[in-house]
């Protein structure tokens, strides 16, 4: 074939080509190992020897136009793949990151932060432990002893499943073996909040079968009930988020405190609400006390040399309180509609300085 015919048909290929796979067809169908410009270089040695010097420079001319050639038009084609993936990935940056935040927090998760907001302020620190216990942990060290009505099979969920000493293992029925775990654990003086899962054979309107709670444990040399009531105090005022919260305690009687008491908050109840800080009516919130000798000495601390407060409470009930949520048996249907009501946003973090519940 005539070389200018030749040039002329690749190059009407090369500008037909519409995709780069199309190009490299081209570029090896002309200049690959079997290309036609290849087998026109490797001809040259047929010639006779005065026309291969002319005919060598033509071959490696053209060579060279038809390596340009790809390459120009590699480029084009890169350039209108970048053109067309800008505009069909374009964004306007000034739309807002999302309409509306999606999911709420649910209220048992915001009161645990709020509470643990307060604590953490006056120097406590979270502890936790398993929801799977041992008879030990959860009754024994605690001054349970075997006969007490609260170990009864009605109230406790026992498992197969049995600990080292052939007892059964259990799920916790408070977070108090969290505490006995830190005290075996660690070295006094503690100042900690366990708050947590815990489970009781219980269902009614106030009652579900799994239930949170929040304990906590003061123990140093010399902590005494002043401490306990001012902590206390100071708790419920932070919590209600007003700072005249009236308070009193009433004696009571828990096997693990001595001597024991509950707190009750001033609240006015009217026919359909109930409100917590003022009134003259009372309202009980939390039960505490000193931690009885028998619960420091089977953590193996000397009660001569320490002492100490704890209290308990629950978060689910004091949530219904401080949130007007009427039925305790709603917290656990996983109903949308109602997180949607009663749940908070994402993302505003509870924090004594800057507002508990907003
Ligand atoms: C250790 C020693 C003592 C924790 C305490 C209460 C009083 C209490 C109830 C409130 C309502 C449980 O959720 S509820 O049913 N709790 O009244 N809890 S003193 O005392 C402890 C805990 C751990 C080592």
């Amino acid at each position: 074939m005539e070389l200018g015919a030749l040039k002329a048909e690749i190059e009407a290929a090369i500008a037909a080509a519409g995709s780069p796979e199309a190009l490299e067809a081209v570029r090896v169908a002309e200049l690959g190992r079997k290309g036609r410009i290849t087998e026109l270089v490797k001809s040259l040695g047929t010639l006779p020897p005065e026309e291969r010097p002319r005919a060598g420079q033509a071959y490696n001319e053209l060579k060279r136009e038809i390596e340009a050639a790809i390459a120009a038009r590699r480029a084009a084609l890169e350039a209108a793949a970048l053109e067309a993936r800008l505009a069909r990935e374009r964004t306007d940056v000034t739309l807002p990151a999302r309409e509306r935040p999606e999911g709420r927090i649910h209220p048992v998760s915001q009161v645990t932060e709020e509470i643990v907001a307060i604590f953490a302020d006056m120097g406590f620190t979270v502890a936790e432990g398993p929801d799977v216990e041992d008879d030990w942990h959860n009754f024994e060290a605690l001054n349970i002893p075997p006969e007490h009505p609260a170990r009864q099979m009605q109230d406790t969920f026992y498992l197969e499943s049995r600990d080292a000493q052939g007892q059964p293992l259990l799920l916790r029925t408070h977070t108090s073996p969290v505490q006995i775990r830190t005290m075996r654990a660690g070295k006094p003086p503690f100042r900690i909040i366990a708050p947590g899962r815990v489970y009781r054979r219980d269902y009614d309107m106030t009652h579900t079968p799994m239930f949170h709670q929040v304990e906590g444990l003061v123990i140093d040399r010399r902590t005494h009930m002043g401490h306990l009531k001012g902590c206390l105090t100071e708790f419920v005022r932070a919590f209600f988020e007003r700072d005249d919260v009236p308070v009193r305690f009433r004696p009571s009687y828990f096997p693990f405190t001595e001597p024991s008491a509950e707190m009750d908050v001033g609240c006015r109840r009217s026919k359909d609400e109930l409100v917590v800080g003022e009134g003259s009516d009372w309202l009980e919130i939390l039960g505490c006390g000193m931690v009885h000798p028998r619960v420091l000495e089977a953590v193996g601390l000397d009660p001569d040399v320490w002492q100490g407060f704890a209290f308990g409470m629950g978060i689910d009930r004091v949530a219904m309180l401080k949130y007007g949520i009427p039925d305790l048996r709603t917290f656990f249907e996983g109903d949308l509609r109602w997180l949607e009501h009663y749940g908070f946003r994402p993302l505003e973090v509870p924090t004594t300085f800057g507002g508990l519940s907003r």
